[in-house]
């Protein structure tokens, strides 16, 4: 102690463990549990907040955490009955094993190393089938059915399922990753645009399943609560790795599910503690991380760690000493425990201590090594299940901890190049038929032949029942919407005949389409605009009053600018998706939204609408994703282009994304210049999605450039279309000097201006070209390329860009806001060499004039580059190009874009 006025601390090393009496603590945890078993849990809890609380006010701090102890959290005393029969489901399970296995080992003696994964289903299997036998509900005519995305590298496992439900031919089986095969095979992993009529979500891009499940969930409440679809307690379940959490997207809007209370969602996380390599988390615990978590963001946390043989000795462990062991073990170590023996076991997890050695002591070394683990075991998974589903008030995550190619006995179990396992050999093979008991005769074994017991079998008949009363079979994909009927022509009329002078931006533009959009009695309620973040930079705010922010929640307090018009009003029936900055969750919507014809039977319409530089180059797999699930619906890329966006700088401009659209094969890109453009590629693609029925979404560049919406020139609706049509031709019939001009979005304002000063300065005759769609022209060019290639002895095809300039003379010049590449995609169909200017390089904070000069794409370089052409033509004198330089006032050393 020190002098009275403050108080010394002890040194470290001074502190002594604090001596308890070990007699006055038993009889302390004693009283405990009597109220537990004579008062019920509540009463527990009260006391133990109480002293809590009593802890707290006397100074006394407890260590935060998040996690509980290393147990189950359903006590087996609480655990829900097993309602099926377990024997029987065993064998079904068997059989499913089997058949995953067979599909792999079969396809690749075929073809070497054509791959596919065994020791993922092995550790998913009591998961899936606990669902299939007992959750997952399929559609109906009166049920929508569950959502379900399977963990992508356990699709032989569903594919084997399907295989014993009758559904999927041995000939199918047979071509598991051989598409190619006559008659069509099966996909690797879930992919709707491959298998349209089975799967329904692609999940094997890791972390992007568990962001898209989360919207979904989201997007099913936003249908209900706007009156789109009856409210039903259908639920999404998302399996996922323990190793796939690592990924950003997979955590990243935990929190949106908890806000949402979204009780319709439950995470399957098959923890077994392995990714590809090795130990997700050899030196601490994955299930205690992600549980941590997960409750910090207010998920429902089912641990599911042990199975029933562990029952009885949590029972004996009354003073908690497996629990501690438990507890202290990390990963690395549990994972030793499956490749090493019964006495390895016994004395690496017992052996510190003689009660606990004596705790297992009647317990044989073999059945000491495999006590079952909670997500092998049926009874403790089906208990989760049915905790989660009834669980009301938010999402639940079930951490589920297996073996990570839990079958394959030592040549796969547990071991750390499980997961690329794909030969197993006949030893191998003979000892999995033996432990799952499957009738394959010693002879047969060699050929590892699919089996199917026959359909009056006990266990087809079980499993046929189970799906039937569950309402059908699932996966399976369909489209339920009906086409669109109305014709919505008039909605779009009004921007072909100009803006009358007045300036407007192609950004305004669209939100006016927006708005009549929205208004439409057919499609009005359709349409579901998405923003993240992003409404007031595209003036989109006068949408927040006329059809309300989504909010489940409604709105608890009075908006600061209530008084206001155009005041920030939130509704449980809003229509605008206001995601806040996440343009990951914002195109999880659009996923949600675009499949919703298929999900859902709902021709939802979504426009995602955000910054386009933060779109395919920041969140193009899951763009690629869209693709895959068939989306339809419009991404506007906003305040887009590298010299249009001024002032922003070199993270901001985007020069990119019409380069990024090309390798999406459905999605159709557009950099439309003026509203009638927009508003015809608009209604275009309403037709082709929503009544004829492609599948296809759309890609559409705007810009917050402001000037004149000149009218739409006479029959120029198919040019627009297919991606480039004359937007002013000369005037000028008689100048020997004649020139192409390309120009797109914002920057053919520049080339019209290029093509008035190169007639009055140099008596050089151009036509002006809208190309609205480089992308567009380079598919038709390829399409006519191809078919060519193919009929050599018929008329051959002229791609349209051919067909354009077919008689049209002069040199050709284009100039984009994105990279060159973009115009010298189609170079290949032009009658002539094409010089192309573009934005190649880092972009600047600048305004637009200097812009366009640093990226030398303004008038004055596209009047530069027409003359060069014409020079490299022999019709002008170099003289004349070296005097237009001093006009124009280009600084020849000036530093290069493309470098600086
Ligand atoms: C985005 C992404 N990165 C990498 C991969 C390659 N990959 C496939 S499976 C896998 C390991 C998966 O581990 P885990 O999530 O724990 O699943 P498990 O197979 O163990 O059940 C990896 C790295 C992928 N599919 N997606
Ligand atoms: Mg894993």
């Amino acid at each position: 102690m020190g002098n009275g006025s403050h108080v010394q601390l002890l040194d470290p090393k001074d502190i002594k463990e604090p001596n308890i009496d070990e007699l006055e603590l038993q009889e302390w945890v004693e009283a405990f549990d009597a109220v537990v078993r004579e008062e019920g849990a509540e009463a527990a809890r009260r006391i133990l907040q109480q002293v809590r609380e009593r802890a707290m006010v006397a100074g006394i701090e407890e260590p935060f955490t998040a996690n509980t102890p290393y147990v189950n959290t359903i006590p087996a005393a609480y655990q829900a009955p097993f309602p099926g029969d377990v024997e029987m489901e065993r064998r079904i399970k068997s059989l499913v094993r089997w058949n995953a296995l067979a599909m792999v080992v079969r396809a690749n003696r075929v073809e070497h190393n054509i791959g596919g994964h065994i020791s993922t289903y092995g550790s998913a299997a009591t998961l899936f089938e606990i669902g299939f036998n007992h959750f997952f509900r399929g559609r109906t005519d009166e049920f929508e059915g569950d959502t379900v995305y399977f963990q992508g590298h356990a699709s032989p496992g569903v594919y084997a399922r399907a295989f014993l439900e009758g559904r999927l031919s041995v000939a199918k089986l047979e071509n598991f990753r051989r598409e190619l095969k006559p008659g069509g095979g099966l996909s690797s992993y879930p992919h709707p645009w491959l298998m349209p009529d089975f799967w329904e979500f692609p999940s094997v891009s890791m972390g992007l399943s568990p962001i898209m499940a989360i919207y979904q969930a989201r997007f099913n409440r936003y249908l209900e609560n706007r009156e789109l679809k009856p409210r039903t307690d259908a639920k999404v379940w998302a399996f996922l790795g323990d190793g796939e959490t690592d990924e950003p997207e997979t955590l990243g809007a935990i929190t949106l599910a908890s806000r949402e209370k979204l009780d319709n969602l439950i995470f399957v996380i098959n923890c077994n503690l392995q990714r590809l390599d090795g130990p997700v988390r050899g030196n601490g615990k994955i299930i205690q991380e992600l549980e941590a978590a997960f409750r910090g963001a207010g998920w429902n946390v089912i641990k599911v760690l042990w199975g029933t043989d562990w029952d009885p000795l949590f029972e004996r462990d009354t003073e908690g000493l497996l629990l501690k062991r438990l507890g202290e073990m990390v990963d690395g170590e549990f994972q030793k425990l499956v490749v090493e023996s019964g006495a390895y076991v016994r004395e690496h997890v017992f052996g510190s201590d003689p009660r606990l050695l004596d705790m297992v002591k009647d317990i044989p070394d073999e059945k000491l090594r495999t006590m079952r683990l909670g997500g092998h075991d049926p009874r403790k998974v089906y208990a989760a299940y049915k905790e989660a589903v009834e669980h009301a008030d938010g999402p639940t995550v079930i951490l589920a901890r297996t073996i990570k190619g839990y079958g394959l006995g030592e040549s796969g179990e547990g071991k750390n190049v499980t997961h690329q396992q794909k030969k197993v050999d006949e030893e191998e093979l003979r000892h999995f038929r033996t432990r799952f008991e499957i009738p394959i005769s010693e002879e047969q074994i060699v050929e590892t032949p699919f089996y199917r017991p026959p359909e009056d079998s006990p266990e087809i008949k079980y499993l046929q029942a189970r799906r039937q009363e569950l309402g059908g079979y699932l996966p399976s994909r369909k489209v339920r919407s009906k086409p669109l009927a109305a014709d919505h022509s008039e909605l779009f009329k009004e921007f072909a005949t100009g803006s009358d002078g007045r300036e407007v931006s192609t950004t305004m533009a669209f939100v006016g389409m927006l708005r009549k959009m929205l208004r439409d009695p057919e499609i009005g309620k359709l349409v579901v605009p998405i923003v993240p973040d992003e409404a007031r930079t595209f003036g989109m705010e006068s949408l927040f009053r006329l059809v309300g922010i989504y909010s489940s929640r409604g709105q608890l307090y009075e908006p600061v600018d209530m008084h206001t018009l155009l005041y920030y009003k939130e509704a449980k029936d809003g229509q605008i998706l206001e995601e806040g900055i996440t343009e990951a969750g914002s195109m999880s919507s659009f996923i949600a939204a675009g499949s919703a014809y298929a999900t859902h039977g709902i021709n939802a319409i979504p426009f995602f609408i955000y910054y386009s530089m933060f779109g395919l180059q920041r969140i193009g797999d899951l763009i690629w994703a869209a693709a895959d699930t068939r989306c339809r619906g419009f991404l506007l890329g906003g305040t887009a282009g590298r010299t249009t966006l001024s002032g922003e700088g070199l993270q901001h401009q985007d020069g990119n994304s019409h380069v990024l659209a090309l390798p999406i094969p459905t999605l159709q890109a557009y950099d439309p210049a003026f509203a009638y453009e927009v508003a015809t590629i608009i209604e275009d693609g309403i037709d082709r999605m929503y009544k004829k029925g492609e599948n296809i979404f759309y890609y559409i560049t705007v810009m917050n450039e402001p000037y004149a919406m000149p009218p739409m020139p006479e029959g120029s609706r198919e040019g627009i279309l297919k991606g480039m049509y004359v937007f002013k031709a000369s005037s000028n019939t008689k100048s020997k000097l004649r020139a192409q001009l390309f120009g797109s979005g914002a920057i053919l304002r520049e080339v019209i201006h290029a093509q008035e000063v190169l007639e009055e300065k140099y008596n050089v005759a151009a036509d002006v070209w809208s190309v609205t769609s480089y992308k567009a022209l380079y598919t038709d060019g390829m399409q006519a390329d191809r078919w060519n290639l193919l009929h050599p002895g018929e008329k051959p095809r002229v791609p349209y860009v051919s067909q354009c300039l077919a008689d049209k003379p002069g040199v050709l010049v284009a100039a984009t806001d994105y990279l060159k590449a973009l115009p010298n995609l189609v170079t290949q169909w032009m009658p002539r060499r094409l010089a192309s200017l573009g934005t190649d390089g880092f972009g600047r904070s600048e305004g637009r004039t200097s812009l366009r000069d640093f990226f030398e794409v303004d008038y004055r370089f596209i009047t530069l580059a027409t003359l060069h052409e014409l020079l490299r033509d022999g019709k002008i004198q170099a003289s004349v190009v070296e005097k237009a330089i001093k006009d124009l006032s280009i600084d020849t050393e000036k530093p290069n874009p493309l470098t600086s």
